[in-house]
């Protein structure tokens, strides 16, 4: 697969699976992203022009998506609205992106006879008890939560039905919870390191008992790059590395190495709707695929992880103050 077309590579997962495609492959890169506010050109920073091109736009434009893809060998398709939070108070940019944009790329590759592959997310399963000893699989049924996990369950629905109705030659991928550098400073991880490195306390919802399955972005994308070459069509593969930790063991990791006390921040209310847990079952990936995760000690990947948001202010810093402002906002209009 020589030219591949990244929807969303300006956002945080897409820029990693850029840069490791680069570093992992011969291909060309072609990466389409209408630049929300969660987008970062920086991320691209040092990567060879021959390697890549940069359109901005958006997947929602027939026109502009009927150009481009059958330009390309295979199309890997991150770009979506990501935010829960941000889906509880402004949902309709979700349904647009998400749902209308994945038509209209399914479309595409349709009628010009192009690879697809979709990333999604574990959200999808909607969530497990802390107790329950079960995780997901790809044969756990959908129960979305949340605005944004609806609309991603509703993208994975449409992937799955043009497979079987139109044979287009898809894969599907879904995903716990990402860390790593280039992550938007809304998330949870980014946004604790940030307050900490501008002065500012933690924040945590609720009683930081839910449960996250952490895995590296650059494992996420070294899962993705293994379906894309050898998945099988119309499948679905979980991706995971065992990562399990609640909301305030993470937390506590990143206050140690950051020199803190453990019981240095704040407890906030609660996001309403909040998932308890997911767990990824991803063995049929490693057994059939053969993919193994490089990452394996949460700690040591958020202390490099840390070291990048310390080396690189001026990456995050533009967007912090604002990031924070909407927090308050959203906070407020929920009272
Ligand atoms: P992100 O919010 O950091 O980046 C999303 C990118 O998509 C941004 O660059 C944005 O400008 C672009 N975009 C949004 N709407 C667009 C549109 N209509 N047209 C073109 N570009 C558009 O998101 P992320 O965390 O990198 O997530 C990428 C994908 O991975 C998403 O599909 C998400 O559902 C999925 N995912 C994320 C996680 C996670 O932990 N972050 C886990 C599993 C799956
Ligand atoms: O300030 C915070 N304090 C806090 O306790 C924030 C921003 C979050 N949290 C909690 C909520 C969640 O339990 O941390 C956990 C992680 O929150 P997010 O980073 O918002 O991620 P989550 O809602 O779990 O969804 C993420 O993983 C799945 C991504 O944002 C999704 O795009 C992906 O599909």
């Amino acid at each position: 697969m020589k030219r591949i077309l990244v929807t969303g590579g300006a956002g945080f997962i897409g820029a990693n699976f850029v840069r490791h495609m680069i570093e992992h492959s011969d291909s060309e890169i072609t990466v389409l992203d209408k630049l929300t506010y969660a987008a970062n050109r920086q991320s691209f920073e040092g990567i060879s022009e021959k390697r890549l091109s940069f359109i901005a736009g958006d997947i929602c434009d027939y026109v502009l998506v009927n150009e481009l893809v059958p330009q390309h060998d295979a199309v890997v398709h991150f770009a979506a609205e990501t935010h829960n939070d941000n889906s509880l108070h402004d949902p309709r940019k979700f349904l647009n992106s998400n749902v209308l944009g994945t038509f209209e790329l399914l479309e595409a590759v349709r009628h010009h006879g192009v690879r697809l592959h979709h990333v999604s997310t574990d959200e999808v399963y909607g969530d497990l008890q802390l107790d329950d000893p079960q995780r997901f699989t790809e044969s756990t049924p959908y129960n979305p939560s949340s605005p944004y996990s609806a609309t991603k369950a509703c993208s994975d629905l449409l992937v799955k039905a043009w497979v079987r109705s139109f044979g287009i030659e898809a894969t599907l991928s879904n995903c716990s919870n990402n860390y790593g550098p280039y992550q938007h400073v809304e998330k949870f991880i980014p946004r604790q390191i940030t307050n900490i490195l501008a002065g500012a306390k933690p924040k945590l919802y609720g009683s930081g008992k839910n449960v996250r399955d952490w895995i590296h972005a650059s494992d996420h994308s070294s899962a993705v790059q293994r379906i894309l070459e050898v998945g099988d069509t119309g499948r679905t593969y979980l991706i995971g590395a065992d990562g399990e930790k609640s909301n305030l063991e993470v937390l506590g990791m990143i206050l140690g190495l950051m020199g803190r006390d453990t019981d240095d921040f704040e407890l906030v209310p609660d996001r309403p709707g909040h998932d308890l847990r997911y767990a990824i079952d991803a063995s049929a990936l490693r057994s059939e695929l053969g993919w193994e995760p490089q990452y394996l000690n949460l700690e040591q990947g958020l202390e490099r992880t840390i070291h990048w948001y310390q080396q690189n202010r001026s990456w995050w810093e533009p967007a912090k103050e604002q990031t924070e402002l909407r927090y308050r906002q959203q906070l407020h209009a929920m009272k």
